[in-house]
């Protein structure tokens, strides 16, 4: 509509304006996502967008996504101002771990190496020694059992069971859960299945174990991307949040996709698998906030510093 145009006029005009960049992540809205890829930002997952924030020599962040993302654009490049179109959207993951009571919970196992999910509060990053993301968790998991340390995991516990079953670590979890991943249903996801039996499943480890077990490739979003393209079958079935069919149908254009099921019937759900928090996110308070500036995040200086150490340890992470 021509009342977007204008809009994507007047945030491309104050991008320049204001020396800024837009950073997106993979499932905000396709105008957001197109609207940083056509001004030189990025469409990424939460691990590219903090190193690409932490390199890009712009004054502002405008971080599209959620709160963590803006505090750890914020955490790695203090010097610059990070702005978000909403302070509002944030995320289960986070809500469910508070700092208190997560503080609490290490204290409890004060034997163990504290690596948290990206997906958190700055102050609950500040009580870990390690932050990773679905993209590298892993590897690091592997890297740590490796030097005989046992883990403590907060906060999705579906992600760490995954991880658990994969590296055999020796983990405790806490008990937090994405609820966009937590829907997918495994009777749904195998009806599916049965109508397309040439399609192949892509699961973010999000997801419960029953729909990881029915998954060709288990990934990251960055990961699941990948693999669309590498996978021979021209079909997909995609259980992660559906803003992700943006950039993968760009990828491979001549596959079809298909949204995993979340209501458990086999039918595609139109409304579910997108988070109501990234989707918080509109061209309407992203030109707001560059206007005036509102969506501004700000990190206490004592808890950047605790909070930056161990997302240096994941940004400087090599194998
Ligand atoms: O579910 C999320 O919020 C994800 C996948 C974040 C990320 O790491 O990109
Ligand atoms: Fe959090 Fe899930 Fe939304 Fe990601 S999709 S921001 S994990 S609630």
């Amino acid at each position: 509509p021509a009342e977007d145009e204008a809009r994507i006029d007047d945030i491309k005009r104050l991008l320049k304006v204001h020396n800024a960049v837009l950073v997106a992540h993979y499932y905000t809205d396709d105008a957001i996502q197109q609207l940083a890829e056509e001004t030189g930002g990025c469409v990424a997952d939460s691990l590219e967008m903090a190193r690409f924030g932490a390199r890009h020599d712009a004054d502002t962040l405008v971080v599209a996504g959620v709160r963590f993302m803006g505090e750890t654009a914020k955490i790695l490049s203090p010097e610059k101002r990070v702005l978000m179109p909403t302070l509002e959207a944030t995320c289960s993951l986070d809500i469910g771990c508070p700092a208190d009571e997560f503080s609490a919970f290490c204290d409890a196992h004060s034997d163990r190496t504290v690596v948290v999910y990206a997906n958190t509060s700055a102050a609950v990053k500040a009580r870990a020694d390690w932050v990773v993301t679905s993209s590298i968790a892993v590897e690091v998991i592997e890297h740590l059992q490796a030097r005989g340390e046992k883990i403590l995991w907060a906060p999705d516990k579906h992600l760490g069971g995954f991880i658990q079953r994969k590296t055999g670590a020796d983990m405790v979890l806490w008990d937090g859960a994405c609820i966009v991943h937590e829907e997918f249903k495994a009777k749904g996801l195998e009806d599916l299945k049965a109508l397309y039996p040439e399609a192949a499943v892509l699961v973010h480890p999000e997801s419960p174990a029953s729909v990881v077990a029915l998954a060709d490739v288990v990934g990251s979003t960055s990961q699941l991307i990948k693999s669309a393209k590498e996978l021979a079958s021209n079909k997909l079935i995609v259980a992660t949040d559906r803003g992700i069919f943006f950039k993968m149908q760009q990828a491979v254009p001549e596959k079809t996709l298909f949204e995993a099921p979340t209501a458990g019937t086999g039918a595609t759900c139109k409304s579910c698998a997108h988070c109501p928090w990234m989707a918080m996110n509109v061209l309407d308070n992203l030109a707001g906030a560059l206007r005036d500036g509102s969506g501004e995040i700000f990190v206490d200086d004592t808890l950047r510093a605790k909070a930056l150490k161990p997302l240096e340890r994941m940004l400087n992470f090599q194998r």
